[in-house]
């Protein structure tokens, strides 16, 4: 937990106690007690160019094993995660999900954190090792407790819920007895997890997404080791176990359909490999859209076109697959999710086979705290305008967009962190810009509420707009949170 230590040393150089850095970096102090006049009157006088759609969703998003610790009560079995974490090298501070954010006992006073920003929307997942601590079979009875709990606390604050089903955590039974998504029995267990989740929450949860970026998830988890369950697998074994995810999508979606309440929506939320046209000729543009849709033939596009590319099939990485497979993954979406933080490429037109050439990054690209996180805000614009006109896709959610920072706190204990300031003014710019060219996109979830375990790099790597000191766990809102809350009373970038 190298973070804290680090923190330490900050305000003892600063010669600040903890307790004033905490008293003081409070909403007054960041100049905001309440949103602006002038953003008021903003957002009421008529249609604007600057606004977002009337009714467009701001929110916040987390997941549960980075949130809610609490990993033995209620029932609760191991998950993959757990068992990752607490292996030697695989955590760079050699810290854990256990306590987290201990949101599990603190959930009440997170969502007043909610509603002091003024969202009216919130993405968190359901950690299926607490409804079926061993995979599949009897539900815990005490599996859904918590999130009744958060669900009517969510809903007494008016904001509305948009719950994932996975978000990686999965039960470690099924790795252990089956083989994960290696095999196909973890998709159908997934169906019926999510089936018993719709029947059981629907009265209150409206809209459900099924699987989170199952692209990292098969890359980093099953193909790098770097994530759990910590496989390094072959790429054709990698397309497969990406085969499978789509299969628990597809199933999933029927499973909803069929004892969810009526009218209850459902769809991916997925870090679509992101094609950026380097330069915006329509030449480029149309080889962006060319790549998108190959780049991503192995998820987002089969499960939108009912079939792999051929260039995907003819590939000696493949996987097996049957007919019936792909009518599945294909089941109909409500609508689409796209996890939005980096360009991955940058395209430029090319008389190639392909059509395309990649650019490669120059070594001096910039790059936000997190190395992997290199700031292009056009991505934001592009991914929901591709898949609009690739699939005709009607309805999107950027189910996450955020970024790290060093977020240490100023000798006035504030934590000034204008780089996500920076990088989240550039890039609501571009999503107001898609939103106002008509781009169907219906809400924003921002990575992320608050710090949270940050997968391998433990706490090392804060996304949150609220600072979480994981020794007291105590909240203290960042410059970015009044950002943030002025964005959303002006319905406008602020
Ligand atoms: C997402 N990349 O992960 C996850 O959905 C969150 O759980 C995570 O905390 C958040 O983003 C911040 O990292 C990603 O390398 C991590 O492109 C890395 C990449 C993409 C997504």
């Amino acid at each position: 937990m190298a973070a804290r230590p680090q923190i330490r040393e900050v305000m003892a150089s600063k010669r600040i106690s903890r307790r004033r850095f905490a008293g003081i970096a409070a909403w007054s102090t960041l100049g905001l007690s309440a949103p602006s006049v002038a953003s008021a009157q903003a957002g009421k006088s008529g249609p604007n160019r600057a606004t977002f759609p009337r009714g467009f969703v701001w929110g916040t998003a987390t997941s549960s094993y980075q949130v809610e610790g609490a990993v033995n009560e209620d029932g609760r079995g191991p998950s993959i995660w757990d068992r990752f974490a607490h292996l030697p090298g695989t955590i760079s501070d050699r810290s854990t999900g256990d306590t987290a954010c201990d949101h599990f006992h603190r959930y009440k006073e997170d969502v007043r954190l909610m509603k002091a920003l003024g969202t009216k929307a919130y993405r968190f997942s359901i950690a299926w090792p607490r409804v079926f601590p061993d995979g599949t079979g009897k539900p815990n009875p005490k599996g859904l407790d918590f999130y009744d709990r958060l669900l009517d606390e969510l809903s007494a604050a008016g904001i509305e819920p948009y719950a994932t089903l996975y978000h990686w955590d999965l039960p470690q039974a099924l790795q252990d007895r089956s083989g994960g998504w290696t095999q196909r029995e973890t998709p159908k267990a997934f169906a019926d997890y999510s089936a018993y989740v719709a029947k059981r929450l629907s009265d209150r949860v409206k809209c459900f997404f099924t699987i989170n970026e199952c692209s990292r998830h098969v890359h980093l988890g099953h193909g790098e080791g770097a994530d759990a369950p910590g496989l390094k697998l072959s790429r054709q074994e990698q397309n497969q176990v990406r085969h499978h995810i789509a299969l628990g999508h597809g199933l999933a979606v029927q499973a909803i359909r069929a004892h969810a309440r009526a009218g209850t929506k459902v769809g991916p939320a997925e870090n679509a490999v992101s094609c950026i046209p380097a330069i915006e000729t329509s030449e480029n543009i149309r080889a962006a859209e060319v790549a998108t849709r190959e780049l991503n033939a192995g998820y987002l596009t089969v499960m939108m076109e009912g079939k792999y590319t051929d260039a995907y099939q003819a590939s000696a990485d493949a996987p097996k697959f049957t007919a019936e497979d792909l009518r599945i993954i294909s089941s109909p979406i409500d609508f689409l999710g796209v996890n939005v933080y980096t360009p991955d490429h940058y395209v430029v037109a090319a008389s190639n086979e392909r059509g395309y050439t990649l650019a490669p990054f120059p070594a001096s690209f910039p790059h936000m705290k997190a190395g992997w996180l290199k700031p292009g805000p056009e991505a934001i614009y592009w991914v929901p305008r591709h898949v609009a006109k690739l699939w005709k896709v009607k309805s999107i959610y950027i189910t996450e967009n955020g970024t790290s920072s060093s977020d240490q706190p100023a000798a006035d204990g504030s934590i000034y962190d204008l780089d996500r300031i920076m990088y989240l003014r550039n890039y609501l710019t571009q999503l107001q810009r898609a939103t106002s060219e008509g781009v169907p996109l219906r809400g924003y979830f921002l990575w992320s509420l608050m710090d949270n375990f940050e997968w391998g790099d433990g706490f090392e790597q804060r996304f949150g707009l609220y600072h979480v000191d994981f020794e007291t766990q105590r909240r203290t809102p960042k410059l970015s949170a009044a950002f943030y809350r002025e964005t959303i009373a002006r319905n406008a970038v602020a």
